[in-house]
């Protein structure tokens, strides 16, 4: 594999703030309640949304859950389109009916999110099986958290994509938490990637460094887009908000404060930002010029959001398949 360049760690950078800032945004805007949407935010786990989809061409496809605003940015959704689906708007990208777990955006290769846990495992691999069938020579990636790995239709889906051979890499985002409920409630240690050991090719992986979740996930992905199969990645890392509320799961009362600040000196962002401080002489007025920028960027998805109408009712059958 190629070494990366500046270029791209920047890519990455950039990207890990832009779904930062954007998240951050929609927090501190959310109590205003113009967003009649659930929210459940990504804040903190941004390096698994970029890292693999940093790896991915356009026409890749991409199968998110609940928690899925850094998917759809990383993949490369509209912006204006995600904020006005989040205030249920017409120009939302799913037309104002989906909200927040339901982001699409067809044209770079996100074309569904099911708010089901473990929805899109079924429907990703169904997707890799049509790839394969047609010659493609696209590639799935599946994400899915650590509670959607304990449903039993991800065995059933992992059974059969390897049984095929299937182009899929399944992503676990492994943040230690279902919904309040600990990882060591519900699991013996370890247990999550040994579940699946035996079945396919799986490693556990830091969730918080995006250059190595971008080396790891590439080096399957290339693997499954060349015949040899699905994977599945474990990736640890850790949210700084709680479930689906802008507050942290501290104040929640499920984390501990101990607990959060370790993850928080592990956050991505910070990690890849202090190395590239060190070795690009530029960043830090790339960085200036980056957040005047998206903020504008921000202001005006707000803005146009705020503006808009309401979905048609007339619309609301109009994409239903039965
Ligand atoms: C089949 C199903 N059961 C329960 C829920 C309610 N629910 C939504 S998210 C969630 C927890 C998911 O945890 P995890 O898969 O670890 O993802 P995370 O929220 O941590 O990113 C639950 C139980 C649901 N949406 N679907
Ligand atoms: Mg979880």
């Amino acid at each position: 594999m190629k070494e990366l360049t500046l270029e791209n760690k920047r890519e990455m950078y950039f990207m890990m703030r832009k779904i930062r800032m954007t998240e951050e945004k929609i927090a501190a805007h959310y109590r205003e309640d113009n967003m009649h949407t659930p929210i459940h935010l990504c804040i903190g786990e941004e390096a698994t949304a970029v890292g693999v989809c940093f790896n991915l061409s356009r026409t890749d496809k991409v199968f998110s859950n609940h928690r899925n605003h850094g998917h759809y940015l990383a993949k490369g959704g509209n912006l204006k389109a995600m904020i006005a689906e989040l205030h249920n708007k017409a120009s939302g990208c799913s037309g104002g009916f989906g909200g927040s777990m339901h982001l699409v955006a067809n044209d770079v290769g996100f074309p569904i999110t099911s708010s089901i846990v473990a929805g899109g495992v079924p429907i990703g691999t169904g997707n890799a099986l049509a790839q394969q069938m047609t010659g493609s020579s696209d590639v799935t990636i599946v994400y899915m958290g650590d509670a959607a790995s304990e449903e039993g239709v991800v065995y059933e889906s992992i059974a059969f994509a390897v049984l095929k051979k299937l182009p899929i890499v399944y992503i676990c985002e492994n943040n230690l938490y279902s919904v309040g409920t600990p990882l060591e409630k519900r699991e013996a240690e370890g247990f999550i990637s040994n579940k699946f050991t035996g079945m396919l090719p799986v490693v556990t992986i830091d969730g918080n460094d995006v250059l190595e979740v971008q080396r790891v996930t590439n080096e399957y992905i290339e693997k499954a887009r060349g015949g040899e199969g699905p994977a599945f990645i474990e990736c640890r890392t850790y949210r700084f908000r709680d479930h689906h509320d802008t507050k942290t799961g501290v104040e929640a009362g499920y984390q501990t404060q101990e607990e959060w600040d370790s993850w928080k000196a592990k956050d991505p962002i910070l990690r890849l930002g202090s190395e590239l401080m060190l070795q690009d002489e530029s960043f830090a007025t790339a960085e200036k010029n980056f957040e005047t920028e998206w903020k504008r960027e921000l202001q005006d998805a707000f803005s146009a959001a705020a503006e808009d109408s309401l979905p048609k009712t007339e619309n609301i059958a109009k994409n239903l398949f039965a």
